[in-house]
């Protein structure tokens, strides 16, 4: 099959509440989809959601690398060895400086077109052996609300929640997430996301006040993360990394061994191959892959389902997705249990609700 041409949109979707980003309050998600066509009736999607707060790109650009990566690919033969994240094409992206979230839209509408023409599901496209079915940490929305959110998350059979921390000072994170750790009981894992809140000097008094608690990891505890590796030397807290990734190549990672996992968001890492990439050097070096979301609708962030099924072994971060009000994908995904039975959540037809989108020229 040939790509025979592609249509750019946009998107603003309502978010059940005011989000609290780094230095912005989203009441909205907005972002792009891209819609590349075959030949014939197939169809590929895909999302650029790029996150105020957290990308540095802008809808502008972002928007004009899509109409320049989609242009250049037309009358392209899409065959299997495109998806093949260390083969000539992801080279020939990696030329191009996509930014993250225009890399993964692209890539996304690429795979999800190979994937309507083969008749395969993207999990079958990413892997011989997709997993069954996905675990998905629940995500607490604030720390008014998270110690009764655990309970429920505990209740309903999550085997992992994630809980922010640094928003406040360290003693009243403490006493949180002492009583969260406590209603949770042995069998749920708990994460934690600093976002970099922290001081070296803040961080040692958390270590120290938390440490028989049995956290799975801290992300990004520190507001300096060159002080990583010494701090974990020290103080023993598992640490994950997140938004240093966005600065490393794969490659790096082998310098840091010292973290437990890394917290892989395709939108802010830059694409499906990036993070395939960084997950199979990541296993290399004993670093579990925590497959993410960033608020992505249900086009990006059922990908983020088939990646998840296709290589993370821990539970995904997918509970983003319960923030929008509506989606642009009819039905829903569904998303609100713990655990995501693969084959059927991919055996379910949805279509992209074309009344919402408003065309980019
Ligand atoms: O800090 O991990 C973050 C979403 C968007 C931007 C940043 C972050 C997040 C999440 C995703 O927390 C949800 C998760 O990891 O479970
Ligand atoms: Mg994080």
């Amino acid at each position: 099959m040939k790509l025979a041409g592609f249509r750019l949109y946009r998107y603003r979707l309502p978010l059940t509440g005011p989000l609290q980003l780094k230095g912005t309050t989203l009441r909205h998600r907005e972002g792009l989809l891209v819609e590349l066509k075959g030949d014939g009736e197939a169809a590929g999607w895909g999302e650029a959601a790029l996150l105020p707060g957290f990308s540095r790109e802008g809808t502008g650009e972002v928007a004009a690398q899509l109409n320049q990566v989609a242009g250049a690919m037309m009358d392209r033969t899409i065959t299997a060895d495109l998806l093949d994240p260390h083969g000539p094409f992801a080279r020939e992206l990696d030329e191009m400086g996509l930014a993250p979230s225009a890399r993964f839209g692209f890539e996304l509408a690429v795979w999800n077109l190979y994937a309507a023409s083969s008749g395969e599901t993207l999990p079958e496209i990413l892997t011989a052996r997709p997993r069954e079915t996905v675990s998905i940490n629940a995500l607490m929305s604030s720390p008014n609300h998270a110690l009764e959110e655990a309970r429920l998350a505990r209740l309903s059979g999550y085997e992992a929640v994630k809980l922010k921390v640094g928003s406040r000072g360290v003693e009243e994170d403490v006493e949180l997430v002492r009583a969260v750790r406590e209603a949770l009981g042995d069998a749920v894992e708990l994460r934690l996301d600093a976002n970099r809140a922290w001081s070296v000097a803040d961080a040692e008094e958390f270590a120290r006040a938390t440490a028989g608690l049995d956290l799975e990891y801290v992300e990004e505890p520190l507001a300096d993360p060159a002080w990583l590796p010494s701090f974990v030397r020290d103080h023993r807290l598992p640490v994950a990394l997140d938004e240093s990734l966005v600065l490393l190549e794969p490659e790096d990672l082998e310098e840091h061994g010292y973290a437990r996992a890394v917290v892989l968001k395709p939108t802010l890492l830059g694409g499906i191959s990036r993070t395939l990439r960084f997950a199979r050097i990541a296993s290399r070096h004993g670093l579990r892959s925590v497959i993410s979301s960033a608020y992505e609708t249900g086009v990006g962030t059922s990908a983020l389902v088939a990646l998840a099924a296709g290589l993370g072994e821990a539970p995904a971060g997918l509970d983003t997705y319960r923030r929008l009000a509506d989606d642009i994908l009819r039905p829903r995904l569904e998303l609100t249990a713990p655990r995501v039975d693969v084959r059927a959540f991919f055996g379910r037809r949805r279509e992209v609700d074309g009344r919402l989108l408003v065309p980019v020229e």
